[in-house]
């Protein structure tokens, strides 16, 4: 088709940015970007299926796991033990990381940490979900890889992306030199270049964060939210608060239009509740890449220390100067003791 690239075409096309990449990586997104399919034909017709609901299993999280949830898990795991391009996947559905225990897998060099279904509590009510994931290269060099192959910082980042299960199906993702978004085309099931090097606005008038939470927050927080709501025409506020729940959908709006998502401390999660390794990571290093930022509310999320496989962490994420506003306001009313 004329002028149309496929995900396919596009990461053979850019292949020649790593000079010493023999195809891995290549072949990695694009295994990725098959489960991709399959997830996204199971998530549309969810409500035709007995695939709605509850597993009636618990996640490590202690979360109630959706049989989507359980699906997606198999099907991304299935599709990196196949395409033999990754040693350990860490995935949010499961307690430990599971090792790629085959004659190829054992000796390939990526590390794969995935929530395959970011949002999973939308599906029964046919919200937008998404699918998080984050490549890192092995640093062990002989024997198994091991779990200190999978906690290095976000700066070590090979690539990273989402899928959004939306009004249409997307995957973004970026390998450290700009931000693509390809649309899925399904009467050619082909992921095609829709958004090429994605940059988030610098500034922006939409603020996402559940504010049902606010007696809980920090108050650098609650102060940032009065900021929002107060009347000044010159800087375009009020701003406008969208929620959606849903991680991947939230931050791809603000990707789109301008905004900042936040997911500070609470009560209930006094190291926040997302994810450092498989959701705030890959999502930071994303939005850096589009020209945002992506802190704790103090420092940057790329350079947190990781210490555990489901480690959480508070996150400020999105137009530059938003997230900046919000961090002098914790600064001042929220200092780190
Ligand atoms: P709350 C979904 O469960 C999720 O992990 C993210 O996708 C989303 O941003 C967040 O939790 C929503 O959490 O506490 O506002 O329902």
């Amino acid at each position: 088709m004329q002028g149309v690239l496929t995900l396919g075409q596009f990461i053979i096309e850019k292949q020649n940015d790593f000079p010493y990449a023999k195809g891995e990586l290549s072949r990695l997104l694009r295994d990725i970007g098959i489960a991709s399919k399959i997830v996204n034909r199971e998530v549309n017709k969810a409500g035709l299926m007995d695939i709605l609901g509850d597993a009636g299993t618990i996640n490590i999280q202690g979360e109630c796991q959706k049989k989507l949830d359980v699906f997606a898990n198999e099907q991304f795991i299935s599709a990196l033990k196949s395409g033999g391009e990754c040693c350990i996947v860490a995935s949010e559905e499961n307690d430990e990381f599971v090792y790629i225990d085959g004659e190829v897998s054992k000796n390939a060099k990526y590390i794969v940490a995935i929530d395959p279904l970011d949002g999973s509590s939308n599906i029964d009510v046919n919200v937008a979900v998404g699918t998080i994931f984050s490549i890192y290269r092995r640093k062990s060099v002989d024997g198994k890889a091991t779990l200190a192959d999978v906690l290095q910082n976000g700066t070590e980042q090979v690539a990273a992306g989402y899928v959004i299960y939306g009004s249409s199906t997307m995957l973004v993702y970026t390998t450290g030199k700009g931000v693509n978004g390809f649309t899925l085309d399904p009467s050619i099931g082909e992921f095609c270049l829709s958004h090429p090097k994605m940059k988030i606005p610098e500034d922006g008038t939409i603020y996402s964060i559940n504010e049902g939470n606010y007696v809980h927050f920090p108050e650098g927080v609650k102060k940032y939210l009065k900021y929002c709501q107060v009347e000044d025409t010159d800087t375009l506020r009020p701003y406008t608060s969208r929620y959606i729940g849903s991680m991947v959908a939230d931050i791809h709006r603000n990707m789109i239009k301008g905004g900042i998502f936040i997911y500070p401390t609470t009560s209930s999660a006094p190291n926040g509740k997302l994810r450092l390794v498989y959701e705030c990571n890959p999502m930071a290093f994303i939005i850096e890449q589009a020209g945002g930022r992506a802190t704790d509310g103090y420092s940057r999320i790329l350079e947190k220390d990781v210490t555990s496989l489901h480690q959480r962490s508070a996150i400020f994420i999105g137009s530059e100067n938003m997230v900046l506003k919000v961090e002098s306001l914790m600064s001042e009313y929220s200092p780190l003791l």
